[in-house]
């Protein structure tokens, strides 16, 4: 099954190449720090006719991929150390982590900022030598921010990756907010190696963003009011929660999108489960708090219709519109019960962390 099949339309008009247009960057990687200090790495796949539109994956700490190889940059026994991802080698740099905090990586370099001022450490040598200045940031690398393509971060903290295909409106796609300063972007003009791309699809976890659109919804099971809203598509392996309870798309996959109705926030978006029991729910977590939308039944406020490959699902919570402002954090689940056992779940930021969760946001 294609990612676009649980859109909720059947055909999404997606941007169009032109055919002097060169090709993409297989994806963009971001080190960020964020406001509370923590660091936190990005992936995002660049996918042309995928309704141009990115897919941001979320790590802890900084992982920096690279052609063929991961590069780490952790804590270790005190001290900042450097090493493969794959190779599990680590060597430790002369810089204690309660003292230094990584600044910038640049090329075969990385800058840590303290109260001592700024050391400018090798990756090679794993030598670190006072500097004076950090470099301008954030790196660009290849051939992919030259063609119009750019990362940002605006004076509220906000990141925004802009590709050419956003036809240079605004500042692109937000990606990440309360950010404090970028420390690295790379761009990855090629697919990574298998051995690679297991790796991240490992370590990265999803996070989706949503709008909110006011519109008027008809609980009904039929999806033609939703129009040209984005849903997310949760149906990959970086979108369980546990990686192991979850057997692909088949098992359970669904899409969501958000609208507001008056005073209700209502979800709507189609629905794959090889085996539909009772327990079977959409989640929304909103600001931590769970409503639950069971999805094998129809219900005073949710409407489930079959189709050719599963279920079409609509439902209205009434009262939890007031709840969302600019920028709520929020999470949409799908609790697959299958009956053995405890629950798989998937869902749109399987959260490793306060940063790794989605937010909603009204369109006014
Ligand atoms: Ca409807
Ligand atoms: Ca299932």
């Amino acid at each position: 099954m294609g990612r676009g099949s649980l859109a909720l339309l059947g055909f999404v008009a997606g941007c169009t190449d032109a055919p002097d247009m060169p090709p993409l960057p297989h994806s963009v990687s971001i080190v960020l720090e964020t406001d509370d200090e923590q660091v936190v790495s990005l992936l995002a796949a660049v996918e042309p006719n995928d309704r141009g539109r990115l897919d941001v994956r979320v790590s802890e700490g900084v992982v920096l991929p690279g052609g063929g190889r991961v590069v780490l940059v952790t804590p270790a026994h005190g001290g900042w150390a450097v090493g493969g991802a794959l190779t599990g080698r680590r060597v430790p740099l002369s810089l204690p982590t309660s003292a230094w905090r990584l600044a910038r990586v640049r090329g075969g370099h990385l800058w840590f900022s303290g109260d001592e001022g700024l050391q400018r450490c090798e990756m090679a040598t794993s030598t670190c030598l006072p500097t004076g200045e950090l470099p301008p940031g954030p790196e660009v690398q290849a051939a992919g921010p030259e063609l119009g393509f750019r990362v940002t971060l605006d004076d509220d903290g906000n990141v925004f990756v802009l590709l050419p295909h956003h036809d240079g409106a605004g500042a692109g796609e937000r990606v990440a907010s309360d950010v404090r300063r970028i420390v690295s972007v790379r761009w990855l003009v090629d697919a990574p190696e298998p051995r690679i791309q297991e790796y991240l699809d490992r370590t990265f976890r999803g996070r989706a963003d949503f709008l909110a659109p006011d519109l008027d919804v008809v609980v009904d099971g039929r999806l033609s009011e939703w129009g040209e809203i984005e849903p997310a598509v949760v149906d990959a392996p970086w979108q369980a929660e546990v990686r192991d309870g979850w057997n692909g798309p088949d098992d359970a996959s669904f899409s969501a999108a958000l609208a507001v109705d008056g005073d209700a926030l209502c979800v709507a978006g189609r629905l794959r489960d090889d085996r539909r029991l009772d327990g079977d729910a959409v989640v929304l977590s909103l600001e931590g708090e769970l409503f639950t939308v069971p999805v094998a039944r129809h219900s005073a406020t949710t409407s489930v219709r079959a189709e050719w490959f599963g279920w079409r699902y609509e439902a209205c919570l009434p009262g939890l519109a007031a709840e969302i402002d600019e920028d709520t954090p929020i999470v949409l689940s799908y609790r697959d019960a299958d009956g053995q056992g405890l629950a798989s779940v998937i869902a749109t930021s399987p959260s490793i962390g306060r940063w790794a969760v989605g937010r909603v946001e009204r369109l006014p």
